[in-house]
């Protein structure tokens, strides 16, 4: 049996701050998890090393699942993103180490493809809804089905998802969290607007998607959900905050606009209701932040009993390691719906090395053994951590809203 001999953290910054995990068994093998927790990378990383590593050493590396249980429910202390995120590194690593021991991609091990590619959705933005709808027709241009939609709002000086860079959103933007004022009334104005232009301007035959980011009461959501019914969204993201999972009924009493949320979920129990009462239509969970494929594929299964669909979270805070484990679980998954594919910058792409390619709109985990995608440790060496934090969000008077 391939004993776990060693593993180690490796935080790096090419660009943006990354945790990986790398393991290594006896017979030389060795696999990388994604463990990248944005703005709380170094708790993870401790987290791994002072609490998950030590019990690693000496395990067979073929039991994932046995595994995975040993640090959730063995662990007594559950769920949290910190947690599941340190889990999540270990499983994609035990499943990258058991594919390349078969000689297999890890999709074959999922049960093997269930389609030819992956639709991603790419990220178009801009200051004013001219630029945006200029953004999203080079993404149709350049092969893609399907394309999300975030604009400045007028008045505001910084919007969610609007980009200070043409090809790359990077949100995590100073060393302490820098201060935006937000306003839901002049946000909801201008999101229908940006949807009519953006259908006249691209047709019918590509997918529009819009991420509301957890701003917006339920009422709102059924409101702006309803305005946007005529522009055909393919979802409307995170409408409001999801603690509360039964707040989700009234949005949909109000609205037949398709509705993703889970981004920021860990668990199964966080998207229970939401899944069974059918109050959503695709669940974000992703790799990394919801314990590894182990715990996301049991998500999906859930999810399949109630016709919800998978959307992965895709964003460029989640590494190339999380990616490649997305496109394996995405291929094999029958309740697939789509994948963010927000891209990552040519360093960060230098450290990790990939197998995954993109084409006509879709994403291919591609074939090599494993999940495809490495770290290049003396390229990660040269970008030490830097502390970055998510801004937060206030309204006008000063009182603290959701980012
Ligand atoms: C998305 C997300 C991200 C998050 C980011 C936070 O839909 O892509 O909302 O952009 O804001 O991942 O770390
Ligand atoms: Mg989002």
């Amino acid at each position: 049996m391939p004993k776990i001999t060693s593993a180690k953290t490796i935080v790096t910054c090419p660009g943006r701050n990354f945790v990986t995990l790398k393991i290594e068994t006896s017979d030389g093998v060795t696999g990388v998890g994604d463990a990248t927790l944005n703005g709380r990378e170094l708790a993870v990383a401790s987290y791994l090393d002072d609490h998950v590593i030590p019990c690693l050493i000496g395990r067979d590396a073929h039991q994932i699942e046995d595994i995975w249980q040993y640090l959730h429910r063995g662990a007594y202390w559950r769920r949290g993103p910190v947690t599941m995120s340190a889990i999540a590194a270990v499983d994609m690593a035990l499943w990258d180490i058991k594919g390349k021991i078969a000689g297999l991609p890890v999709y074959q091990l999922l049960g093997g493809a269930c389609r030819t590619g992956v639709m991603v959705y790419g990220h178009a933005n801009g200051q004013t809804i001219e630029e945006t709808v200029e953004r999203a027709r080079e993404y149709v241009q350049a092969g893609y089905r399907a394309v999300r939609l975030q604009s400045g709002v007028p008045g505001l000086k910084a919007a969610y998802g609007v980009s200070k860079d043409k090809f790359f959103y990077e949100p995590a933007d100073a060393d302490l969290p820098t201060e935006t004022v937000w306003s839901s009334e002049a946000y909801m104005r201008v999101a229908p607007e940006l949807f009519a232009a953006a259908r006249q301007a691209l047709g019918w035959d590509v997918h529009l998607l819009h991420d509301v980011h957890h701003r917006l009461t339920p009422i709102e959501a059924g409101r702006l959900g309803r305005d946007l019914e005529p522009y055909r969204p393919f979802w409307m993201e995170d409408p409001t905050p999801a603690e509360n999972q039964a707040r989700f009924r009234l949005i949909r009493q109000h609205t037949t606009t398709p509705i993703a949320v889970g981004e920021v979920f860990n668990s199964i129990w966080d998207c229970k209701q939401l899944i069974e009462e059918q109050l959503i239509d695709y669940i974000r969970a992703t790799v990394v932040h919801a314990g590894g494929l182990t715990h996301l594929r049991r998500i999906a299964s859930f999810a399949d009993l109630y016709g919800v669909r998978t959307g992965c979270h895709g964003a460029t805070d989640l590494s190339p390691v999380t990616m490649a484990a997305a496109l394996h679980f995405d291929i094999s998954v029958p309740n697939f719906g789509v994948q963010e594919y927000m891209r990552h910058t040519p360093e960060t792409d230098a450290v990790f090395p990939h197998a995954y390619r993109f084409q006509d709109g879709m994403l291919h985990p591609g074939e090599a053994p494993g999940l495809g995608v490495d770290i290049d440790e003396a390229e990660a060496a040269r970008h030490p951590y830097r502390r970055a934090y998510l801004p937060v969000a206030r309204l006008a008077d000063g009182t603290m809203h959701d980012w």
